[in-house]
């Protein structure tokens, strides 16, 4: 088996501010792991956030999920402090998909998501005028975006021509593509960092059809590099202690690949 490249040697190799951040952190921190925090409120992110902090690498965030009632933006302001205390970046879950105008919208006024995460995630299928229209967005910040190349959910429509055409778009865009959300490694380059959602500890079908891997599966046999766990967390009687197991098991697989 050929020697990988570790987080840190990667981080060397990657232009992007965003990609390097996160491999640096991942590097520092000795975790690959990233909390989908998809509960119910802001305070309730808030609190949890702070507990899991110490053991990941980023914050995965759905604003537009919060009921609108009690919503309050500047709670996103006090995550982006704990975020920064504690060392993890934040992805917005935004999954951009529209043409690049709205796309800017979307990411500039709506939410004001340029502003306070460091990446979002966004899909491909308009072409490349999504990345465009973020990079436009994003000013002299530094931010980054993930491309969506495969997806978790069963019967999903993602074919692996479309796939292919995604890496081709983050290769001709890699100033601004930090990496995949996928379900394996897809891409050789050691800029590109390779995120995977839909994990737990136990593997099978989700409600809704959400279909689990485990971690030692993505991370070992599939080579990517970045669990993402949501309801395995915040699910858990103790989410700290769910947190680190998450934590250890995917850094133990990403250790026996080096
Ligand atoms: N998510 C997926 N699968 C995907 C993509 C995003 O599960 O293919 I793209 C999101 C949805 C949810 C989180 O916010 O990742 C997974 O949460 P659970 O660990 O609770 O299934």
């Amino acid at each position: 088996q050929a020697k990988q490249l570790n987080f840190q040697e990667r981080a060397l190799l990657t232009a992007n501010p965003v990609a390097k951040k996160l491999l640096n952190i991942m590097t520092q921190k000795s975790t690959n792991l990233i909390f989908s925090a998809d509960v119910d409120s802001l305070d309730t992110l808030l609190d949890l956030a702070s507990i899991v902090g110490p053991h990941i690498c980023a914050i995965k965030t759905h604003i537009n999920t919060f009921a609108v009632e009690n919503f309050k933006l500047d709670l996103i302001y006090k995550l982006r402090n704990v975020a920064d205390e504690q060392n993890f970046l934040i992805l917005e879950d935004s999954k951009f998909a529209d043409i690049g105008n709205t796309v800017y919208k979307q990411y500039v006024d709506g939410y004001h998501i340029c502003e306070w995460a460091d990446f979002v995630t966004a899909h491909a299928v308009s072409g490349p005028g999504v990345i465009e229209a973020l990079v436009k967005g994003s000013g002299n910040r530094d931010r980054a975006c993930l491309l969506i190349a495969q997806m978790s959910s069963d019967g999903n429509l993602v074919s692996e021509a479309y796939t292919n055409g995604v890496l081709k778009i983050a290769e001709d865009h890699s100033g601004f593509v930090a990496g995949f959300i996928c379900r394996q490694k897809l891409s050789s380059k050691p800029n590109f960092i390779h995120i995977t959602p839909g994990v737990k500890l136990a593997a099978g079908m989700g409600t809704l059809g959400q279909q689990y891997l485990t971690p030692d599966e993505v991370i070992k046999n599939r080579q990517s590099d970045v669990v993402i766990v949501g309801s395995g967390i915040y699910q858990a009687e103790d989410p700290l202690a769910a947190t680190i197991a998450y934590k250890e098991a995917a850094f133990a697989a990403y250790n026996d690949l080096l």
